[in-house]
């Protein structure tokens, strides 16, 4: 089979944005950028003004939303912005207004895949062989790397004993597309849950029992090599089954849809297990610098930005437990080039690991220097033992440096271990689809997910619910529109829709596993931001279902996103026969 996947924009609430200010002296020049990649703002700006890199500042206090949109895309404002400045000797800034950041920053990348797959008669994969094209725009930005993500994803949750992913990348007259929470991994995994579905519709069988049959299991090994330890996709799937009394509303909807010839309920459930660390390796490092005041006052700085997923909260806390004082004491004030050199975007949901990391290591530096004073009066106060410290003449500041251990992927051979670890989760939707109208309404939606040991669960549950409203948007109401010369039609909220108030579904229940560990990142806690975001699939399959009720056969073709005017469409009956099919 083959199944298209439609891109997404990000529409952040802050569209791109640059300060360029010039400092008058030896060719400095300050950047304030709404970037999630400040060192790539610096090191194309000195590249523009043929100066080193060590006379350009760049820094972010926070960002109004990034999503991926910001994380290669800031230069082509940031350059510009920086060349202007220097030339005038003024400060400089540019700011895009909402239709002109959507037509040049990019979206998601559209994808079609293509697949053959061997099963028996129990619904147990034996192989698979996919295929996946990228539709990258017309320059590669970082479009390998949105591939390769795609394609250590491409299992989903599911062992595949034997299995053959080949991505190709493909150069078209679009705009450029670039990063987006999930970097391709949700585009794959959506082409993979079909054909799960699909084995279950050839057999005969329920979709969730050969979805439950493929799991992963403990000690299972991915298709390119890597063990999945600790493996809890099945243990969230069997929670999520129980939370959302699955079985007994499944009886129910059976009863509605016999009532209602028009209107039509189905539930889905989807796993989803997501590799955590950049594919391209270097980038797993991070820096942190905590500077300890004689007041006892800290002023922490890292690498990562803050752009509304919590992270400086995350970092407080990670400070606070580190060094054994109140949060109270403890401040971030911005990220920049000046502080934390070379620090690698903030992206790939990594960056409380590996900033956390980092930051752990360096409040050690500190209380291993403090060590001795305590040791001597263990009843002194932080304060006390600080300034005993500072007159004795001792560094109250310290830098950590942190790189993932035991990660690398080799292309050649195919195998490897691109990722430290996997973040894993299920979710269980229900809809009710509007025949007549193609309109559908999210009844309710329940997600159980492993994030190890939460270091913020009101932060975690917050990423969760953000990150399926936004995949729940790319997946059924968002879609992006092209001219036949490739440049995009939809360009503000009166051409793109966006999810709503309204769309978040009626009942929306989300809880963490319990008894969960991590060891590969900082006091056990797990990656969140983007690994959710697939979960909103759910939605999708539970619309498919829906309209399964009313067609004939139970494998049909069914593209994301599923607007309404494909939902309209794919109910058949006699006006859709006048109607040409939408793809
Ligand atoms: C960089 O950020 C720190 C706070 O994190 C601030 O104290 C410092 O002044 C900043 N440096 C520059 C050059 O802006
Ligand atoms: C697996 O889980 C056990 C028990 O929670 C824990 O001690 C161990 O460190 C974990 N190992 C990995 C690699 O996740
Ligand atoms: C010296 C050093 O670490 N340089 C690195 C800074 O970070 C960029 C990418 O984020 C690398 O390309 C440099 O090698």
């Amino acid at each position: 089979g083959e199944m298209r996947v439609g891109g997404q924009e990000h529409f952040y609430m802050e569209t791109h944005s640059c300060i360029a200010i010039p400092k008058g002296e030896d060719g400095e020049v300050e950047i304030i950028s709404s970037t999630q990649n400040l060192n790539s703002a610096q090191k194309w700006g000195a590249s523009a003004l043929g100066v080193p890199m060590n006379r350009i500042n760049a820094k972010a206090k926070r960002l109004g939303g990034g999503f991926g949109g910001k994380e290669s895309r800031g230069n082509i404002v940031s350059n510009p912005t920086i060349v202007a400045a220097n030339k005038l000797q003024k400060p400089v800034r540019c700011v895009l207004e909402r239709h002109e950041d959507m037509v040049m920053s990019g979206s998601r990348h559209p994808f079609l895949g293509r697949y053959k797959v061997a099963f028996d008669n129990e619904g147990k994969v034996l192989a698979v062989d996919i295929q996946l094209y990228s539709n990258c725009g017309h320059t590669m930005d970082v479009s390998c790397d949105v591939l390769e993500t795609a394609m250590l994803n491409a299992d989903n949750s599911y062992f595949f004993p034997s299995a053959r992913v080949t991505g190709l990348l493909c150069k078209t007259n679009t705009p450029s597309s670039t990063a987006f929470r999930g970097f391709g991994g949700p585009q794959a995994m959506i082409i993979t849950e079909t054909f799960m579905r699909d084995i279950a519709a050839q057999l005969g069988k329920p979709t969730d029992q050969v979805q439950r049959m493929n799991l992963y299991r403990e000690n299972d090994v991915t298709f390119y090599g890597q063990p999945i330890i600790n493996c809890s996709v099945l243990k969230c799937w069997d929670e999520v089954i129980k939370r959302s009394s699955y079985e007994q509303r499944k009886d129910s909807l059976k009863e509605f849809n016999a009532k209602n010839p028009w209107r039509k309920r189905a539930m889905a459930l989807t796993p989803v297990k997501y590799g955590i660390s950049f594919t391209t390796t270097f980038l797993n490092q991070a820096g942190a610098l905590v500077h300890v005041y004689t007041d006892g006052s800290v002023l922490v700085t890292h690498g990562g930005i803050e752009m509304g997923q919590g992270l400086h909260t995350k970092m407080t806390q990670v400070a606070s437990r580190a060094l054994g004082i109140p949060i109270n004491l403890i401040h971030i004030s911005e990220t920049n080039t000046s502080t934390v050199p070379n620090s690698s975007a903030t992206a790939g949901s990594a960056s409380s690991d590996l900033n956390g990391m980092a930051l752990m290591l360096a409040c050690e530096i500190i209380l291993k220097r403090l060590h001795p004073y305590k040791e001597k009066n263990p009843s002194l106060k932080w304060e006390d033992l600080v300034s005993a410290a500072y007159f004795d003449r001792v560094s109250l500041s310290a830098a950590g440096f942190y790189r993932t251990p035991d990660i690398g992927f080799d292309w050649e051979a195919g195998e490897g271990q691109p990722f430290a670890y996997f973040t894993q989760g299920a979710a269980c939707s229900e809809v009710e689809i509007d025949c007549l109208t193609g309109d559908h309404t999210v009844l309710r939606t329940d997600i159980v997910m492993d994030v190890g040991k939460s270091l913020n669960p009101a932060i975690d549950v917050g990423q969760i619910e953000g990150a399926f409203v936004q995949g729940y948007g790319m997946f059924t109401v968002e879609e992006l529109r092209t001219s036949p010369d490739g440049s995009l039609l939809t360009l503000g909220p009166a051409t793109y829709k966006i999810p709503s108030l309204s769309d978040i579904p009626l009942e929306f229940n989300v809880s963490l596993l319990h008894g969960s560990s991590n060891p590969k990142a900082v006091y056990s806690s797990k990656a969140i931001g983007e690994p959710p975001l697939f979960l909103s699939a759910s939605v999708f399959f539970a619309i498919k279902e829906a309209v399964k009720c009313v067609r004939k056969e139970a494998i049909f073709p069914f593209n994301s996103p599923a607007t309404c005017e494909r939902i309209r469409l794919a109910c058949v009956d006699h006006f859709t026969d006048q109607s040409v099919l939408l793809h």
